[in-house]
């Protein structure tokens, strides 16, 4: 048996990081990670072979060569699933798909010949087990949640690694908190879930064999969700992996509560993290209330933030508008919440409400639902009727967002965050490749940009006030280039 495993392509979005891998020559953040672990539970002797469509395209002689199709993807992914499976079957193939897309919506795609939904440790088996007695359903989904204890390790080897700017590895999956708008729940439950340690350090093993030497993505989604086990098992075990290695930058999501345990951050910077994202969303109370954000109320949130970023991890932030409590006023106080927390990668979205999520569930009650969400909450667009007049809510949004890219103040968060940040245990090395980016930067942002005065005085400073930090300037800079780019802002 052929399989192809096929990935679509992601909208060129904030997340895509798009303009800024163009520097560093690499066509995508990080591989697919759930096709990976699935082709890992593929019977042995069955070939397989991996089509992302973020670094390739897709050829009629891929299709050629398979028997079945394997599709995964998310929401956002949603119209380039649409046009290659549409490609298969005009191809005559098998198409399999599963991830998190079908799982919530699998009744869109009527060209898909089996759905293995939810986590496939449950699903995949039973699917295998008809299609060998050539008798397999349509849909096999399941509630339950598998032990991660026999997960595999996902076969990067099937992908061209070097097209990739990180790698991605799975600890756990489920969070104990329960927001609103989040799918993670509605998918992989409260209890975090976890590998064994043996099998994280197996995996990096692995990667490492494999020759990998850049950084490494934990896609928990909550880093954090089992403390015990971080500070007791995975962490003094990553330390020691580490030991004798030139270091492998690691980074993660992570609630804020992380910034109450000191313990727990200088274990994660030992063990080599220098960078975790946390789900910020809103400085207005009411709103966290709303939405069920209990470990975010009631705090100083930047300098939860600080205390974050002076333990040696870079922040990036998640923030949301469009809550139903939100005040007119919400625009300006999201932007001096961010100016003043530093955070330099702030991913601002406009609410959606995901098939699945409680919100969802209310919405659609309340009689406020609109159709689809596009599963981009950074394209300006929203699925429900909002209580702010949505000529306000665009208005707003695109103001808040124009203002923290515009060069001024993003230049301005950049030292606000390097003042801050400790210089933390591992830090991305410099090679080749960051020496031919820092060449690209400056002439790029440097001579050709309009923010080129920002972007020196930025390496002047830095150079002075943070020497040990100009690599970390330079990506931020570029990545600000990214954001103004998918915002298409102009670089004054
Ligand atoms: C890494 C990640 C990303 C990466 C993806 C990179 C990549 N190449 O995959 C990036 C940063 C780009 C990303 C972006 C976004 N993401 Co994201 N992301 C994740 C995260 C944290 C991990 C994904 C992962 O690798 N999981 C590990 C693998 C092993 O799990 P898996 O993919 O689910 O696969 C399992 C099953 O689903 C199944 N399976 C998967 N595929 C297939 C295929 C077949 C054929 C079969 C049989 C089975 C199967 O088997 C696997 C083993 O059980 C998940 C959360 C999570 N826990 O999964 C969110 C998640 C997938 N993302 C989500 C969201 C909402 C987003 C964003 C919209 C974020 C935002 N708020 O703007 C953006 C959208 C992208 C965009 N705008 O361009 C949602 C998905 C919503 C949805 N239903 O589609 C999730 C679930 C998190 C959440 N908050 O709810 N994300
Ligand atoms: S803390 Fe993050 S992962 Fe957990 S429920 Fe809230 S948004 Fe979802």
């Amino acid at each position: 048996m052929n399989v192809l495993l096929l990935y679509p392509e992601f909208p060129d979005t904030f997340w895509s990081f798009k303009h800024a891998l163009k520097f560093i020559h690499k066509h995508a953040s990080l591989p697919p990670l759930g096709l990976l672990t699935v082709a890992a539970m593929l019977p042995q002797p069955w070939a397989k072979r991996l089509v992302d469509v973020n670094v390739r395209t897709l050829r009629p002689k891929d299709l050629a060569w398979a028997d079945l199709v394997f599709v995964s993807a998310m929401i956002a992914q949603r119209e380039s699933a649409r046009e290659v499976i549409a490609r298969c079957r005009a191809a005559g193939k098998t198409v399999v798909a599963g991830g998190p897309l079908f799982t919530l919506e699998h009744e869109q795609f009527p060209d898909v010949d089996h759905f293995v939904l939810n986590e496939a440790e449950v699903t995949l088996p039973e699917f295998l087990h008809d299609l060998e007695r050539g008798g397999a359903r349509r849909v096999y989904a399941s509630a339950s949640l598998p032990d991660l204890h026999q997960t595999p390790a996902p076969l990067w080897e099937l992908a061209d690694l070097q097209r990739y700017a990180s790698m991605s590895l799975q600890f756990s999956r489920g969070c104990p908190f329960d927001c609103e708008f989040c799918n993670v729940t509605s998918l992989f439950g409260h209890r975090p879930r976890t590998k064994t340690t043996a099998q994280v350090i197996a995996e990096l093993d692995r990667l490492w064999g494999l020759g990998w030497r850049g950084a490494v993505f934990f896609v928990d989604d909550n880093f954090i969700g089992n403390k015990r086990a971080l500070k007791e098992e995975l962490l003094p075990a990553l330390i020691r992996w580490q030991h004798g290695k030139p270091g492998t930058p690691l980074f993660t999501e992570a609630s804020i509560n992380l910034a109450d345990d000191e313990e727990l951050m200088r274990l994660m910077v030992a063990a080599g993290f220098n960078q975790v994202f946390v789900g910020l969303e809103t400085p207005e109370e009411a709103s966290l209330a709303e939405c069920n954000k209990r470990q975010n109320q009631g705090r100083d949130l930047v300098a939860d933030v600080k205390r974050i970023q002076r333990a040696g991890l870079e922040v990036q932030g998640g923030f949301i508008v469009g809550f139903d409590h939100d005040p007119p006023t919400i625009f300006d106080r999201q932007i001096e919440f961010i100016q003043q927390s530093g955070i330099v990668t702030a991913m601002v979205g406009l609410l959606q409400a995901i098939p699945g999520t409680k919100l969802h569930q209310r919405l659609n009650r309340q009689g406020r639902l609109l159709g689809h969400t596009t599963g981009d909450n950074v394209d300006g667009t929203t699925n429900f009727i909002p209580r702010m007049s949505p000529e306000a809510l665009r208005q707003g949004y695109r103001r808040l967002l124009e203002h923290i890219y515009s060069p001024g103040p993003y230049y301005e968060r950049i030292r606000t965050f390097l003042r801050e940040y400790q210089a933390p245990r591992i830090s991305r090395s410099l090679n080749g490749q960051s020496l031919m980016a820092f060449v690209r930067a400056n002439l790029r942002l440097g001579v050709l940009g309009r923010e080129r005065c920002h972007y020196w005085r930025l390496l002047l400073w830095t150079c002075w006030r943070r020497p040990a930090h100009l690599s970390l300037a330079v990506t931020l800079s570029i990545y600000g280039h990214h954001f103004r780019k998918v915002c298409r802002l102009s670089g004054h």
